[in-house]
């Protein structure tokens, strides 16, 4: 099994907490900081093994990563051997497919500042806010804070769900050695494709470098009205529905399940609330037949991030990540809802774990979501969600409306929009103890 206790919590358990804050920071003054991280900062990171469970968790779970900038400031020259990581996520996004001269991403992410971040995840903001404050004073003028992202599972019934209404977090791979008994339909991953060092991790690392895991951090706005008024103005005109459940119809066709969590391709018409909350069957499905767009969209998002049987055996797939994702911002106001236009911004604080950007995330975006000729050429498109063209249109070719396989989408406005964000490397507790603080 893997060695839980030198594992950061929020890689292979994940910080299932209602409120999580991400303070970027600056290291200013590197003997010091690495003095105070290894004397009270380190006593504070919350392990794999205590997060596992409630009773073994502090009221404030606290996780830290660098950026490659982080790292040459506190004068480790190892090489991590990912390219991504190296030169940060600024440089990558042109071939994210962000807008050209990102004149969207925050002036945060673009300055080149960002050394670390600390993610502080607990029950409530008081507590995020008492732990934020012992660290930073714990690290007075060794670091700058840069900015601080807060998120927050949403409202009521909305728990568990992102902006756009569709539940999230149903499926991520179990990582073998810590979890062998997946549930059906689950990845089952070797370690190595999300911890440095471990079982099919074939790039050289340093030793330190074990049991570490890359964090892909992204803000990603979502433009919920536009999205919403985009649905109602294209439904899919099922005889059997009405004009709403076309348009829903299509919003689920888009992400690949229904805004319960229920896959389209077990549940192609309607919404099916029971099968959404069975997650013993609502991710148990291969698209393996009939292997067309009929059931689940090729562009759909879920399928083209985890094409499943479309590559044959999921052991093929050496494409995956760990999502620990939250939402942050407002509830949409009613005076948005009627304008379809958002003036608030809200979103997903995305995070992504890999052991290796380029066969994770970047793939996953670049090859897959924003590649019109996957999965089929000339019957897929960009994914709808997440797909990027630089600002751009983005089409869908022929097979969102299951109605008329030949009607073509295009989408004018993207519906997320990078705000930017930073890859980080989130070391073992004990590369934190005998590397990176000495
Ligand atoms: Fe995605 N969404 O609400 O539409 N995602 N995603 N994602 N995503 C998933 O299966 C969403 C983003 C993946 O195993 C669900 O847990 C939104 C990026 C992967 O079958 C929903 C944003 C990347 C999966 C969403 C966003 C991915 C997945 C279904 C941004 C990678 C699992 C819930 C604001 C580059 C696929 C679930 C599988 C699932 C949404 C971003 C990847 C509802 C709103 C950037 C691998």
């Amino acid at each position: 099994g893997l060695n839980l206790t030198d594992i950061q919590g929020d890689i292979v358990v994940g910080m299932t907490k209602k409120q999580e804050t991400f303070t970027f920071f600056t290291i200013v003054d590197a003997p010091t900081f690495k003095s105070k991280l290894r004397s009270e900062i380190l006593p504070l990171i919350t392990n794999a093994r205590q997060m596992l469970k409630n009773e073994t968790q502090p009221d404030t779970l606290v996780n830290i990563a660098f950026s490659q900038n982080g790292l040459t400031t506190l004068g480790i020259t190892d090489n991590l051997n990912d390219t991504a990581f190296k030169n940060g996520q600024l440089n990558n996004s042109q071939a994210l497919g962000d807008p050209v001269g990102t004149p969207d991403w925050l002036p945060e992410f673009t300055a080149g500042n960002i050394h670390g971040v600390f993610l502080f995840a607990s029950d409530t903001v008081d507590n995020v806010n008492a732990t934020l404050e012992t660290v930073t004073s714990a690290l007075g003028a060794s670091i700058t804070q840069v900015y601080s992202l807060q998120a927050a599972v949403r409202p009521g019934n909305e728990a568990g769900h992102e902006h756009f209404g569709f539940l999230d977090g149903i499926s991520n791979p179990a990582i073998q050695g810590f979890d062998d008994t997946p549930l059906p339909g689950q990845a089952s991953v070797p370690a190595g494709e999300i911890l440095l060092g471990e079982q099919n991790d074939n790039v050289i690392r340093p030793d330190w470098a074990k049991d570490g895991s890359f964090l892909v951090f992204r803000q990603l706005q979502q433009l919920v009205p536009e999205f919403n008024k985009y649905l109602t103005d294209n439904p899919i005109r099922e005889p059997a529905l009405t004009p709403e459940q076309g348009s829903e119809l299509l919003g689920a066709r888009m992400v690949g399940r229904w805004k319960s969590g229920a896959p389209v391709f077990l549940s192609p018409l309607v919404d099916n609330p029971a099968l959404g909350a069975n997650s013993s069957a609502n991710n148990d499905f291969t698209y393996a037949a009939p292997n067309n767009a009929s059931l689940c969209p090729f562009s759909a998002h879920i399928r083209k991030t985890r094409p499943r049987a479309d590559l044959g055996a999921e052991s093929k797939n050496t494409h995956h990540i760990l999502r620990g994702g939250i939402p942050y911002g407002p509830e949409v106001t009613t005076a948005e809802a009627s304008s379809n236009t958002s003036t608030i911004e809200r979103g997903l604080a995305f995070v992504a774990y890999q052991s290796n950007i380029g066969a994770g995330f970047q793939f996953l975006q670049q090859t897959w979501a924003n590649n019109p000729n996957f999965f089929v050429k000339g019957t897929t498109g960009f994914d709808p969600i997440i797909g990027a063209n630089h600002g751009n249109p983005r089409w869908t070719e022929g097979n969102l409306d299951p109605t008329i396989p030949t009607r073509n989408f295009t989408i004018i406005t993207d519906f997320i929009v990078s705000r930017g964000g930073e890859y980080f490397f989130s070391p073992s507790l004990s590369a934190i103890a005998n590397k990176i603080s000495v």
